[in-house]
């Protein structure tokens, strides 16, 4: 596949709710969205790097350099044999896994367009739906945390979990575990614990939790070895897992029993498979997390969720909770929980482009 040329634009979308997490609040979700083209057709990737660096240490502003400067060059005006092959070469960049994921997500629609295939089937899917779930933001009080519980209760998402941060944790748990005996229930602590912690944590214990996601420091998998031994409520790792080098370690360790796979986070589709295969080859389900994506970001989810290993619900709910309008179509819209597959080649979404354009803030066109 030659790749003629490629467009990075900067996108801006207002998010129709407030989402605090223990790290900090989003109201607009601000991207970098990545075009490729070869072949006359176009291959999409966006960038989960968020404007400020406290959830991972890649940001907007060093994901675009990264990009411009490293990454594309590998790419433009070249012969790409796959996007494997495109791995080989970004190998020699350290880290900067949301830019090289961007690139990396691009070329395997690309790919999967021109072969006619749809991008879930060419990695290994089997599902033609999901089951999604919903992450909600730390909500200011008690009964404002019921209430938005109970709403997307009845939207029939599959999991409820629930950002937490100390202090505004067992209460709010307590109270909707009161209100829903029945419903799956996670947290999220976006490593806002230490060990000091532990007995808060413990605490969570009487809540029946699925997991409880990333309680600790995200470079401590000891510590969380530490915390898993000491828990009833499996732990589940989000931010320390970069690599399937890191899921081998936390799942020798006994760091974690679940695995949350974001595509960006790992550096990839590929990279995500392989963290997949190697926690399926443990017995250790995974999920496919979220960043709060518009539609292309959502789309490329969708596919790697559809892999036999996503065993639990994910964080890839309906488009129509976070925008008022998406940049793509068909919608991706969960129904009682289960989102879709799309079936057409590629991610199977079309970007709007008079949509797109209205989000847009600036443009970069790029060539060999
Ligand atoms: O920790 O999973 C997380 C959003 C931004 C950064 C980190 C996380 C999240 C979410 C939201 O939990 C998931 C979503 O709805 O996309
Ligand atoms: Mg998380």
């Amino acid at each position: 596949m030659r790749v003629e040329s490629a467009v990075l634009r900067h996108v801006e979308m207002p998010l129709k709710f407030r989402f605090r997490t223990s790290f900090g609040e989003t109201t607009v979700k601000k991207f970098l969205l990545l075009e490729l083209r070869g072949e006359g057709l176009s291959g999409w990737g966006e960038c989960v790097a968020e404007e400020g660096p406290f959830y991972s240490p890649e940001t907007l502003s060093t994901a675009a350099p990264m990009l411009t400067t490293y990454l594309l060059p590998l790419v433009l005006g070249k012969d790409v044999a796959s996007p494997p092959a495109f791995d080989d070469q970004a190998r020699r960049v350290r880290g900067n896994r949301m830019a090289k994921a961007t690139v990396e997500c691009a070329l395997r629609d690309l790919f999967a367009r021109a072969a006619g295939v749809p991008l879930g089937k060419a990695l290994g899917g089997t599902r033609d739906a999901i089951d999604v779930g919903v992450s909600l933001g730390i909500s200011p009080t008690v009964p404002e945390t019921v209430e938005n519980v109970r709403k997307h209760v009845a939207q029939g998402y599959r999991r409820i979990k629930l950002k937490i941060e100390p202090g505004c944790d067992a209460e709010r748990l307590a109270a909707v575990r009161e209100a829903f005996s029945d419903i799956t229930l996670t947290v999220d602590a976006n490593a806002a614990y230490t060990l000091a912690d532990a007995d808060a944590l413990r605490a969570l214990d009487a809540f029946r939790l699925d997991y409880m996601e990333q309680p600790l420091h995200h470079e401590d998998l000891v510590a969380h070895a530490a915390l898993a031994r000491t828990l009833k409520t499996p732990i589940c790792l989000d931010e320390s897992i970069r690599s399937e080098a890191d899921a081998k370690a936390a799942i020798q360790l006994g760091a974690c029993k679940v695995i949350n796979v974001k595509i960006g986070r790992v550096g990839g589709h590929g990279e995500a498979v392989r963290i997949h295969d190697a926690a399926r080859e443990a017995g250790f389900p995974v999920w496919c997390g979220g960043m709060l994506e518009a539609g292309v970001g959502r789309a490329h989810n969708v596919a790697l969720a559809s892999l036999p290993g996503f065993s639990k619900p994910g964080d890839t709910s309906s488009s129509s909770r976070y925008f008022e309008e998406d940049i793509v179509e068909p919608a991706l819209e969960a129904t009682d929980g289960r989102m879709p597959v799309p079936a057409g080649p590629g991610t199977g979404v079309t970007v709007r482009q008079d949509v797109l354009a209205r989000f847009t803030t600036a443009i970069t066109e790029l060539r060999a």
